[in-house]
């Protein structure tokens, strides 16, 4: 079920129990902001997930209300973890699923990279 990206944030959703360490997850990357982590149901070889440890819902919300610091930690960590992994001569692809026609599932922002193989054109 697709996420309103207007919602009020949900402290029980997936990325929050994650980020409270009540779930496992493996992180490659976290600084005071952010954390990236690998995708329990990865579409590529490589694919990360980068999140905000802040409370917002979507790309709306994080946009809208988001620290700078929290902006530019956000930005940076995708670009470190990309490099890490290896994926800037191949290339990779982001992707921010956001509201309802968008199919986000979980409703915590989340920065999906993409990359290891040829993805080909945008899916609809
Ligand atoms: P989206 O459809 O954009 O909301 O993508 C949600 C992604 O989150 C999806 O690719 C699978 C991933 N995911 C869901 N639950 C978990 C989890 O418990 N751990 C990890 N690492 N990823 C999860």
């Amino acid at each position: 079920m697709s996420v309103d990206a207007t919602a009020p944030y949900d402290d029980a959703n997936i990325f929050a129990r994650l980020l409270r360490g009540e779930i496992p997850s493996r992180r490659v990357f976290e600084d005071d902001h952010t954390i990236v982590f690998h995708d329990i149901a990865p579409w590529a070889p490589h694919h990360l997930l980068a999140i905000p440890r802040g409370s917002y819902v979507s790309w709306d919300d994080f946009s809208a209300r988001a620290s700078e610091a929290e902006i530019v930690s956000l930005t940076r960590a995708i670009g470190v973890a990309a490099r890490e992994a290896g994926l800037v001569e191949t290339g990779y692809r982001l992707i921010a699923n956001t509201g309802l026609d968008s199919h986000q599932e979980v409703p915590h922002l989340h920065v999906h990279i993409m990359g290891g193989r040829a993805l080909g054109p945008m899916l609809v």
